[in-house]
């Protein structure tokens, strides 16, 4: 039994070792990272608690690597704002986590802590029209701040996307 459990840890380690060369060979996309900060400097709340970027385009698949969800900071999906089928979630005291986003559209998101001084951010997976006009309906739901910082962050999408 005990030795039955050894052979199985060393033949996964065996694996993990033996995959490390295949992957770097390939040529792997860069992964889209989000860092969530603590300002003091800064002049406003928003300023001060933010998400850097606060709006983020990726292709449908891709892995974004969010940094930071330490001390009172989560990253955490707003109900409601996040494409239908798509898995809601939330990081917290976690140094460093990849996701990985199939499901194309927005992804309204939030530190649960300082959301009230508009910590959010806009992850937009792939095609944005997917559940848009949801995830806009659904502002006048939220407090002042985060309300407001949506309505840049959507405003800004458009004008990236003309
Ligand atoms: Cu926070």
């Amino acid at each position: 039994m005990e030795y039955a459990r050894r052979a199985v840890v060393a033949f996964l380690l065996a694996g993990a070792v033996a995959l490390a060369p295949a992957a770097q060979a390939e040529d792997l996309p860069e992964v889209a990272v989000v860092h969530q900060i603590i300002d003091l400097n800064a002049d406003t709340p928003a300023h001060a608690f933010r998400f850097e970027p606060k709006l983020l385009q990726v292709p449908a698949g891709a892995t974004v690597r969010f940094k930071g969800s330490t001390g009172r900071h989560t990253v955490t999906s707003i109900l409601r704002m996040i494409p239908v089928g798509a898995r809601a979630f939330e990081i917290r005291g976690q140094p460093e986590l990849d996701l990985t986003f199939e499901k194309e559209g927005v992804y309204g998101i939030r530190c649960r802590v300082h959301g009230r001084h508009g910590m959010v951010m806009l992850l937009v997976v792939g095609d944005p029209s997917v559940n848009l006009e949801e995830a806009r309906a659904y502002l006048p739901k939220l407090a002042e701040a985060e309300r407001v910082e949506f309505e840049k962050l959507f405003a800004a999408l458009e004008g990236q996307n003309g």
